[in-house]
């Protein structure tokens, strides 16, 4: 996030994007959400482009046949979907990579199974939790969210996930349990982001709520997007979703889950503390030092039809959080 980006390659990014822009929500939901997309009622070219996008990566079978019974619900339903080819291609996972295709091009190996979480700190319950475990005791959901990168780009992405609460009450957290952080695997040998001599960032990745936030009921685990197991450059096999703060919060590939008293020293408030900030709500009222933040790029966009739309408080989500900050000084506390 710190490198500049120029409108240049903005514009490559579209090209690479623009083919599949007709994939749109009434033909996703139109499929069974058990299924996903199936072949019927889609274009050929769509058909092919989403193919042909798709990661070869789809995890255990217990894990499909979980994602694909996921029930609907009516979040974002009115929403138009952003492309599949650019929720899969546009990607921010700096483990694999500091540009935008670089996540697709070489997450494509990675090991995301077996996959265990360890749960740690002021909690009742501790220990190194398997993936099939902690979900056999969640039920899966697909919820449609807006993500606004800080970089003033945006999606709108239907997760297959539940609710970090359910979750996080079975471990059973202590009143001296402040916030809860996470942290990304860290593998040099899988992710060349990490084997870099170029990053600056201090690995593994690590992010951080408060316990307020991680339990209120907007806050999401993810571990599916259309109607499929998460592809790996998307954050496999398991990751946070907070759709209303900025994405760098929705940390990927996670595995542990700490509940602390003091606010955890985050991957990006280390690294700019300037530039990003703990809470990271997105507010169209407060800048980027090198940027606005009050417009943002919707993809799909191109050069000619750059789909700039008014960035909206809290993402939009404003109803359901707002009374999380309430008294508080959101242009200090950025
Ligand atoms: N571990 C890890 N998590 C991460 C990132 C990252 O570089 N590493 N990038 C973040 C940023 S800046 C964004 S915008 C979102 C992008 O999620 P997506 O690629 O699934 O759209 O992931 C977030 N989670
Ligand atoms: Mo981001």
């Amino acid at each position: 996030m710190i490198i500049k980006r120029t409108k240049k390659s903005d514009a490559l990014s579209s090209e690479i994007t623009s083919h599949s822009s007709y994939l749109n929500r009434r033909q996703f939901l139109g499929q069974s959400a058990a299924v996903g997309l199936a072949a019927a009622s889609l274009p050929a070219q769509a058909i092919q482009t989403h193919e042909a996008s798709r990661n070869k990566n789809n995890g255990p079978a217990w894990l499909k046949q979980q994602v694909a019974a996921a029930k609907e619900t009516a979040w974002g339903k009115d929403e138009t979907l952003t492309p599949y080819s650019n929720v899969t291609q546009y990607n921010n996972f700096y483990e694999f990579g500091t540009s935008k295709e670089d996540p697709y091009r070489y997450a494509s190996k990675f090991k995301a199974d077996p996959w265990s979480v360890e749960i740690d700190g002021e909690c009742e319950v501790k220990g190194t939790f398997t993936l099939e475990d902690i979900l056999s005791q969640v039920d899966l959901e697909e919820r449609i969210y807006r993500l606004r990168c800080v970089e003033a780009w945006s999606m709108v992405i239907p997760w297959i996930g539940f609710e970090l609460s359910s979750l996080l009450k079975r471990f059973k957290p202590l009143s001296s349990a402040k916030y809860v952080e996470f942290t990304t695997l860290h593998d040099p040998k899988q992710m060349p982001g990490q084997r870099s001599v170029f990053s600056t960032i201090d690995w593994p990745y690590v992010e951080g709520l408060r316990m307020d936030e991680a339990m209120n009921p907007l806050t999401l685990m993810a571990v599916g997007l259309y109607g499929e197991v998460l592809p790996n450059q998307n954050g496999a096999p398991f990751r946070l979703v907070v759709p209303w703060k900025y994405g760098f919060k929705s940390i990927k590939s996670i595995v542990k889950i700490r509940f602390v008293e003091e606010m955890p020293k985050t991957t990006w408030v280390d690294l700019a503390p300037h530039e990003y900030g703990f809470y990271a709500n997105v507010n169209p009222q407060v800048d980027h030092p090198r940027w606005s933040q009050a417009r943002e790029r919707r993809l799909p966009s191109g050069l000619f039809k750059p789909n700039r739309i008014e960035t909206q408080m809290f993402n939009g989500y404003e109803e359901e959080v707002a009374s999380l900050y309430s008294g508080m000084n959101l242009r200090k506390f950025y």
